[in-house]
């Protein structure tokens, strides 16, 4: 018998279990009707001497995923979930989470709350909340590590990767794991087994005494994360929460944590990573095109180029399933792009990520050629040759002559005119550009780049695809750069202008690396390698990169490049590169003064800001949002400030615009419109 209490929530008979079940499509988010309806379902089970045990499971593709995002920042309304937990957990007719998905945050926390926990094979259970700048806040930092102890939690609470059941088993986090498909049944029965015995209460558990036991975890926890964890709040407030919940009695350290908590929520690193978190979604959506609009089948690949960037273009392709031809002039390089795949495939396998047998599937459905024709039958052919127009326009029409009517036709170019490049082949809807980043087996980033022809299938199979590798994919226009690369150059525009003036290169490294950067532009520039396009002819020396080529400073690489870099690659300034600037700059005749850190930041940034503004107006990116999951992923700015367009918004318009004219830098109109209007560039 099934009867509706409350919204989401439903409850059903099965003589004396009574489940409750909660549909709250799409993730059973635990907005204020699940909570409600939670509670009144615990209340009808109170209530009725029949009912001797309670089940409570989900409906839909997951246990709940945690609590309502959208939910946070606005006025509450009751029941909040702590409340409805505590009243869950002080039932003394035993209460069991039968869990499938995802239990994830607060879905984790309703979990602790429910005295036995069972769940099907496939389930994971984490405390995500991190990632959202976020601690726990419903007593999972005070209910888990005395269910599992502290050494066992605090990777769960501090990284935020969810675990198998398995795993959660191992910890004992899961008492049992149950039949993939009969969970509500094996569920039920479990409960049965329960009735009579006292109920354990999580809040109540003593696994935490290695918190107090062994103090040092802690330190340790935090030295062996420390690169990880740099810059974010809530790592460090997550490892307060777990280390006071082995010093502290339970309802102290719940009152810790709902502190910790609350002044995470009201900072600006959870809103900037909330901001992202929804951000990562919305790039996935298009907003002229049908989601219902018919997908092309993309069952194999063709990769022109078995360099760096096509091998490693190929990997995420073969990873996934599908199978890859590459195709390259000389048997040499497919060697040679061959041998470099299967040597990153052993390191992956090495460390642990992937089992021997998956790399011999990934390696077996790779095929080379040197002939254009084994790419006939390709459902997407990728070109990742070399950045030039001639090259690629020849490599399209070719392509267009041999591979298959319907099939896509993708550039990997980071800058060129896609539109021009289409404009090669008889098919141009079905030409786009599909911008990798190096390592392109591991980046996550992909730009999409949707050409004025480009058809809506094309640009809609590329997206899908792009999930099923393990990418996240967002649309770019086409302009030069993209969105992307078309906002570095105003950044290193005033790199180099301000070493002419007297800012010592490192500093400006380290203005964005003290910002949050994993590095700076000539330190990037030494990553890459200074000759990059370098014409190699030393006796035409126009810039400092050519100076630094011409005295082999070529980079990390050569072990000197703007910096000096000793065997374990630390970097120290270079005396020689000091001189090659200084040379520059006095030919130049440029003045040089002391430019304060704020002066390099501002100008290294609100330009930034500035060309987004433009490619907002250009109608290049969909929404800002778009441009700072671009920021994140592709170029390490900072997740805690929400990437260049929110972080932007944080700091204010009229702020970035004013600071762009003290710098005497370009405004666009479309920025200074909006900062006259007091407007925002994401919502
Ligand atoms: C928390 O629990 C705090 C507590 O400790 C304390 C409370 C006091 N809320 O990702 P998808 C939406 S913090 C609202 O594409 P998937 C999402 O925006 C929370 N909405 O699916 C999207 O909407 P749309 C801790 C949510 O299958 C749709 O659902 N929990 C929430 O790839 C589908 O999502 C987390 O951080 C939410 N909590 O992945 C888990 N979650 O269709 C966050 C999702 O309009 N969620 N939506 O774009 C996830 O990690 C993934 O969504 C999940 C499914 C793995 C569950």
């Amino acid at each position: 018998m099934t009867s509706p209490i409350f919204g989401p929530i439903t409850t059903q008979r099965h003589d004396n279990v009574l489940v409750i079940i909660s549909n709250n499509p799409p993730v059973n988010a635990l907005g204020q009707a699940v909570r409600a309806g939670l509670a009144q379902g615990i209340e009808e089970a109170l209530a009725d001497d029949s009912i001797e045990a309670v089940v409570i499971r989900c409906d839909g593709r997951t246990f709940f995923a945690g609590a309502d995002i959208t939910e946070f920042g606005k006025p509450p309304v009751g029941p909040n979930l702590p409340e409805t937990l505590d009243k869950m957990e002080a039932s003394n007719k035993p209460v069991v989470a039968a869990i499938h998905g995802t239990a994830l945050g607060g879905g984790c926390e309703v979990a602790l709350a429910c005295h036995y926990r069972v769940a099907v094979p496939s389930a994971k259970l984490g405390l995500p909340e991190v990632k959202l700048g976020l601690i726990p806040g419903a007593a999972g930092t005070q209910r888990l590590p005395r269910l599992v102890g502290a050494e066992a939690a605090l990777p769960l609470v501090v990284g935020g990767n969810p675990i198998s059941a398995k795993q959660a088993l191992a910890i004992g986090l899961v008492d049992k794991i149950v039949g993939e498909d009969s969970l509500e049944a094996d569920a039920i029965a479990f409960a049965r087994e329960q009735i009579g015995k006292p109920v354990p209460r999580s809040s109540e558990g003593t696994a935490n005494r290695d918190g107090v036991r062994n103090p040092a975890i802690f330190d340790e926890f935090r030295q062996k994360n420390g690169r990880k964890l740099h810059g974010f709040d809530a790592p460090q407030a997550a490892i307060a929460a777990v280390k006071a919940a082995g010093e502290l009695p339970y309802a102290e350290g719940v009152k810790k944590e709902r502190e910790l908590f609350m002044g995470l929520m009201g900072g600006t690193q959870s809103a900037a990573m909330r901001h992202y978190f929804f951000a990562e979604r919305a790039a996935n959506k298009i907003d002229d095109i049908l989601a219902d609009t018919p997908l092309i089948d993309i069952r194999k690949v063709g990769i022109i180029g078995a360099g760096t960037m096509g091998g490693g273009i190929a990997m995420n392709f073969l990873s996934a399933g599908i199978p890859v031809t590459i195709l390259e002039m000389q048997q040499e390089a497919l060697d040679r792009g061959t041998a470099t795949i299967a040597k990153n495939y052993d390191n992956t396998a090495k460390k642990g990520r992937m089992k021997p047998e998956q790399v011999q599937q990934a390696m077996g459905n790779l095929s080379t050629s040197l002939d254009y024709a084994d790419l006939a039958d390709c459902d997407l052919v990728i070109e990742a040759v070399f950045e030039n127009m001639d090259v690629k326009k020849e490599v399209f029409a070719k392509l267009d002559s041999v591979v298959k009517q319907g099939a896509i036709l993708a550039s990997n170019t980071s800058y060129l005119n896609v539109d021009e490049i289409a404009q090669a082949t008889t098919r141009p809807g079905y030409v786009l550009g599909l911008h990798f980043f190096s390592p392109a087996n591991i980046m996550k980033l992909l730009e999409i780049v949707r050409g004025a022809e480009t058809r809506d299938d094309v640009l809609l199979t590329s997206m899908k695809l792009a999930k099923k590798i393990g990418k996240i994919a967002v649309v770019s226009g086409v302009c030069p750069g993209f969105i992307g690369n078309r906002m570095l150059s105003p950044r290193q525009q005033q790199a180099n202008a301000m070493i002419m003036e007297g800012a010592n290169y490192w500093e400006i490294d380290d203005v964005l690396i003290d910002f949050g950067f994993p590095m700076g532009p000539f330190q990037m520039a030494d990553l890459a390698g200074t000759d990059i396009g370098w014409h190699r002819d030393p006796t035409r020396i126009e810039n400092v990169r050519e100076a630094l080529c011409a005295a082999g400073r070529f980079g990390q690489k050569a072990g000197k490049g703007y910096y000096d870099y000793d065997a374990s690659r630390s970097r120290t300034p270079s005396e020689e590169t000091k001189s090659i600037i200084a040379d520059f700059a006095g030919r130049e005749g440029a003045q040089q003064r002391a430019i304060s850190k704020q002066e390099i930041l501002e100008r290294l940034l609100y330009p930034m800001v500035n060309e987004g503004a433009l490619i907002l107006d250009e109608g290049m990116a969909q929404r800002a949002s778009d441009i700072d999951v671009v920021w994140i992923n592709g170029y390490g700015w900072p997740l805690y400030t929400g990437g260049p367009m929110f972080w932007a918004d944080t700091i204010g318009l009229k702020t970035i615009v004013e600071g762009l004219e003290k710098h005497g830098l370009p405004v666009s109109d479309y920025l200074r419109r909006k900062a006259d209007a007091g407007e925002r560039f994401t919502s």
